[in-house]
């Protein structure tokens, strides 16, 4: 006879899941060993925020949530992090967190947390099992809800006594395609006819032109109306080949070089736009007319609100308004000529020989050493503003960059995942020295697993970012600095393969003999942000935008 645990393992089979992250408790004994003799992989970590990290990447990746599971209490708080990560970042995933019995009670409140009640406010649902003959229809439920626009995060809580008692089989819930509306007719007009009369159009491309069922629709919609692009930080990368038409990313709010074009234009094609994100342009009474394009409707803020919307499956939505406009714009490529400018400015120093290296050398030299379909997974620091800015992109969803929690820690998780889901490519997670030791335990389950990466840290000996918004702010330089372990001995001591660039000309070869010899490497290479505030802070404060005649 089968029981709970069977069931549950057997519905999440029924998923297509292929594997689940994270470190089991007590309480989930039962379904470890369900798993056992199923064909489901149990990747263990060593910190369940990793395996949320991971499991939700699996999620932006590839559209079908990534699972990961946790015991109750304290493991299960450990996902919290990551939960808001992806309820945040609108990635789908399911996480299973077990619980003491609920029939009997034997050890009193012993680890007892209401998780259900803690993952209420950071997922999309977030239930209790309380009987095993609802368990394919719950799995069932909670992947369809994870899936579905907006996509985000749902918990499953299976108690102890559940997952262990013996049950009838009951039959699961064949899952079956569900098609995303398109928008409707009229909203489709009204965006025609809006593009057909701006005099100096733009597209943006935001969060939710990432998810992977719409990057082909995208593509088409750039290459059939010609109107020039910039990217919020999370749709970085979201049209491939669009090269020829991109402006930049919005890696600032405003008055970085790309906001001349943002500034210019009379009408902004806002395709997937996500206001988690950090304000790409900030929206004012006299700006340029917006069209929100998206999956779910515009969130009204008071830097966003547009003016017009077309909301449905955001391809074949797009490939509609191509149909009505293609062909017939004359004003499409009016803000190209600001192109050659913009691009010039951010990609000023890229190549200068200066130690320890500038940021704007740094993401040029890794550049070099990623194939267009290499994948970079970014933590979050300074860092990321640079490769934000700087970095471009040749194809779809190769950069992995969190603009929505914005937590430490995701670099090399979500690195890893990237790498185990194509493990043919170049996968580099680029962290600082503070946020990669917020989860550097998981190099060992990276060599466990015998992935192909490459860590690459930026090591200034602080929490970077925060010191240099100190010093803008004119505070003074106080409580932001730690030393570090020796990186090189510190990944070998995990069975990895340690480098520390001491000249900038050695990075690129540093980086290209690590990606040659597989496995996992760490390379260490300190950065000048003295950039920061030249750049960010000064060139950009002396910055006029371009005003011309229109
Ligand atoms: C979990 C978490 N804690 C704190 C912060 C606030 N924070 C943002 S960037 C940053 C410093 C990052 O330091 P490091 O990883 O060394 O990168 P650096 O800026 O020095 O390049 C901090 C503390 C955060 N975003 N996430
Ligand atoms: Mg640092």
């Amino acid at each position: 006879m089968p029981k709970g645990s069977d069931l549950l393992v057997a519905a999440l089979e029924n998923e297509g899941v292929d594997r689940i992250f994270g470190v089991p408790g007590e309480e989930n004994l039962d379904v470890v060993e369900s798993l056992r003799t199923s064909g489901i992989e149990l990747v263990l970590t060593r910190h369940e925020q990793a395996a949320a990290f991971m499991a939700a990447t699996h999620g932006r990746l590839t559209g079908r949530p990534g699972v990961c599971i946790a015991t109750l209490g304290p493991g299960a708080l450990n996902l919290s992090t990551g939960a808001a990560y992806a309820h945040l970042g609108a990635m789908p995933m399911l996480m299973l967190t077990g619980q003491k019995a609920i029939m009997s009670s034997r050890q009193a409140r012993f680890q007892i947390v209401d998780v259900i009640a803690a993952m209420k406010p950071l997922t999309k649902l977030s239930r209790q099992i309380v009987g095993t003959a609802s368990i394919p229809t719950l799995v069932r439920d909670a992947f369809r809800v994870a899936m579905e626009e907006r996509p985000g995060p749902v918990h499953l809580e299976l108690p102890e006594d559940i997952a262990g008692e013996e049950c009838a089989d009951v039959p699961l819930v064949p899952p079956h395609p569900i098609e995303i509306p398109v928008a409707h007719r009229d909203a489709l007009d009204r965006a025609a006819e809006m593009i057909l009369q701006a005099r100096r159009p733009l597209i943006m491309l935001g969060a939710a032109a990432s998810r992977p069922r719409s990057t082909a629709g995208l593509a088409g919609f750039v290459r059939r109306t010609q109107i020039p692009f910039f990217t919020t930080q999370m749709g970085k990368g979201t049209v491939p080949g669009g090269g020829n038409l991109y402006m930049g990313t919005a890696a600032l709010s405003e008055r970085d070089y790309v906001h001349d074009a943002v500034d210019r234009a009379d009408l902004i094609i806002a395709i997937g736009h996500d206001t988690v994100e950090k304000p790409p342009f900030i929206m004012g009474p006299s700006g340029p007319r917006v069209i929100h394009v998206s999956y779910m409707p515009a969130n009204v803020e008071q830097v966003y609100f547009p003016h017009a919307e077309v909301v449905g499956d955001v391809g074949p939505s797009l490939e509609l308004l191509a149909d009505r406009i293609e062909g017939r714009l004359h004003n499409a490529g009016a803000l190209l000529k600001l192109r050659e400018g913009i691009l010039g400015r951010i990609t000023d120093r890229a190549t200068e020989d200066r130690w320890p290296p500038t940021p704007q050398r740094i993401v040029h030299d890794v550049r070099q050493v990623i194939p267009p379909d290499g994948i970079l997974a970014l933590d979050n620091g300074m860092y990321k503003i640079w490769f934000a800015r700087n970095y471009r992109t040749y194809v779809a969803n190769t950069v992995l960059l969190d603009n929505a929690l914005a937590t430490m820690g995701a670099g090399l998780p979500s690195g890893m995942m990237a790498s185990m889901l194509y493990p043919d490519r170049r996968v580099m997670a680029v962290c600082g020295d503070g946020g990669f030791m917020m989860n550097s335990q998981e190099l060992e389950t990276a060599v466990r697993l015998g992935i192909n990466l490459v860590v690459l840290i930026l090591e200034d000996k602080a929490y970077g970012m925060i010191r240099w918004k100190q010093a803008v702010d004119d505070f003074p330089d106080f409580g932001l600095t730690f030393g570090n372990p020796d990186f090189v001995r510190y990944a070998e001591a995990y069975g990895a393969h340690g480098w520390r660039v001491g000249a900038t000309e050695k990075l690129i070869p540093t980086l290209e003999a690590a990606f040659k010899a597989g496995g996992v490497h760490l390379v260490v290479c300190p950065i000048d942000y003295s950039e920061n505030t030249r750049v960010l802070v000064d060139e950009l404060r002396a910055h006029l935008p371009v005003i011309e005649p229109t």
